[in-house]
This record gives C-alpha cells, sequence and structure tokens, in this order.
C-alpha cells in the first residue's frame, strides 16, 4: 500500500485530499495543530490505515520529532501533500501587522520547507510533491501583500525542488487554487463570518473536493508522467480580482 503525508489535514483542502487518496487506496499520514479533528477524520477514515501526527508546521523541532517518530509501517512515503498554510489579514503594506507577516512567511513557506526537510529522506524514486500554491503566487493583488509573496515563494520553491530532485526520481508539483470555499477567509478575517461569506456572495465557489479530486489526478499518474503546475479557478472566475457575481 503507498503512503500519502498530507499536512493541514484537520480541514479544507487538506481534509478533502486525505478523504480522496484514502479512495484511491493510499494509506495515510495524517497531519495538524487539532487533534481532535485528526480523530474525527481518522475514524471517517476507517477502514484505510491512519497515522496521526500533531504538530504546528512552523516549529520545526516538532515536525523533526514527529517525523523521526513515524512507525516502520508508515516510514516509507510516496506522496507528501505540503497544504498547511493560511492568509492572515489583508491589510496594505503600510497597515499590515508584522505578526500577521510572521505567520505567513513561517507557515506557508518556512514550514513546508521544514516538513519537505524532514520527509525526503523517507521518499524515493516514483515519489510525488504536490505543494499547494494559490493564484496568488501567480498575480498581485490589492493588500494581498505577504500573502502573495508567501505563495510566489511556493511557486519557485516547487520549480527549484523539481530540478534539485530530479536526480532521485520524485516529482513535484504545484496546484493553485483560485476562490475555494473553505474556513479560509474567516482565517484571514480572524473570525468575521459576515466578511468572509462576502468573499463567496454570489459565486458558486470551488469546494475542497474540487481540488483533492485534482491532487488525487495528478498523483496517480503513471510513473514517467510529471504534471507540474495547475491553477484552478470557479467557473465564475477569470483572474484572482475579477470574479461574476449573481445577484
Ligand atoms: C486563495 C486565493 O485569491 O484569495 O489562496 O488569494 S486568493
Amino acid at each position: 500500500m503507498k503512503t500519502a503525508f498530507i499536512t493541514g489535514a484537520s480541514s479544507g483542502i487538506g481534509r478533502a485530499t486525505a478523504v480522496a487518496l484514502a479512495g484511491a487506496g493510499f494509506q495515510l499520514v495524517i497531519t495538524g495543530r487539532r487533534r481532535e479533528r485528526l480523530d474525527a477524520l481518522a475514524q471517517q477514515l476507517a477502514p484505510t490505515p491512519v497515522h496521526m501526527l500533531t504538530f504546528d508546521v512552523r516549529d520545526r523541532a516538532a515536525v523533526e520529532a514527529a517525523v523521526a517518530e513515524l512507525p516502520d509501517t508508515f516510514a516509507h512515503v510516496d506522496v507528501l501533500i505540503n497544504n498547511a498554510g493560511n492568509a492572515h489579514g489583508l491589510a496594505s503594506i503600510q497597515e499590515g501587522d508584522p505578526a500577521d507577516w510572521d505567520a505567513m512567511m513561517d507557515g506557508n513557506v518556512k514550514g513546508l520547507l521544514y516538513v519537505s526537510r524532514a520527509v525526503l529522506p523517507r521518499m524515493g524514486e516514483g515519489g510525488f510533491i504536490v505543494n499547494l500554491g494559490s493564484i496568488a503566487g501567480h498575480e498581485a493583488y490589492a493588500n494581498g501583500n505577504v500573502y502573495c509573496a508567501s505563495k510566489a515563494a511556493v511557486s519557485m520553491l516547487t520549480r527549484t525542488m523539481r530540478i534539485d530532485l530530479l536526480p532521485k526520481g520524485i516529482r513535484v508539483a504545484e496546484v493553485a487554487p483560485g476562490m475555494v470555499e473553505t474556513e479560509f477567509s474567516e482565517v484571514r478575517f480572524k473570525g468575521d463570518e459576515e466578511r468572509a461569506a462576502n468573499v463567496y456572495k454570489g459565486v458558486q465557489a470551488l469546494q475542497a473536493a474540487d481540488i483533492a479530486d485534482i491532487i488525487q489526478f495528478m498523483v496517480t499518474r503513471p510513473p514517467h508522467v510529471q504534471l507540474a503546475e495547475v491553477i484552478v479557478f470557479p467557473a465564475a472566475q477569470a483572474a484572482a480580482s475579477t470574479v461574476k457575481r449573481a445577484g
């Protein structure tokens, strides 16, 4: 049985990807900060073998310790989904909160690096890494500044990792979604549910399962196929800031 290691599996795209890959016959290492949510997901995924690791990707020592503890049956990783990450705040560069900047750079960029560095020794020929980027890494939009920069870093890291890992036969890809309806906006707007709901108002946004479906497709191609980059919008979105709303 192949093993997929998914960060940020307690919600959103990470959680949906766990469900999809379990359905595709993978056993899973699911990681996140919220143990209760991982427990609930593991129960839902039964009888798929699941190993849970609770850590914050921003904590390098915790990442290394958790990965070092993987039991023998999960010791070899075939697929790594670097999904953990978030937006914190949506403010101009002159008014943004440096604590939000730290959270985004530490989680979206450094967290991805820490996890990849810890997991890579467990991967080999035929492996696949999928990094969750964003349209924000490909297009600038007002007040996106540090979030856009963090996702641009994910995009460039994906391309450079692909070069570095070529000799090892490990494929690397980026999935860059536009508008996906998850807890993303609630986190970005720090629990302001009305502001979060407005993001998706009058639009049939993508759902987490739509992205999971694409990831599943990518990682189940034959070993000689490397789908390198996917940008995905809902039908009602044409660019980061260009959305057709009903009503
Ligand atoms: C999420 C998409 O456009 O809100 O990464 O940045 S966007």
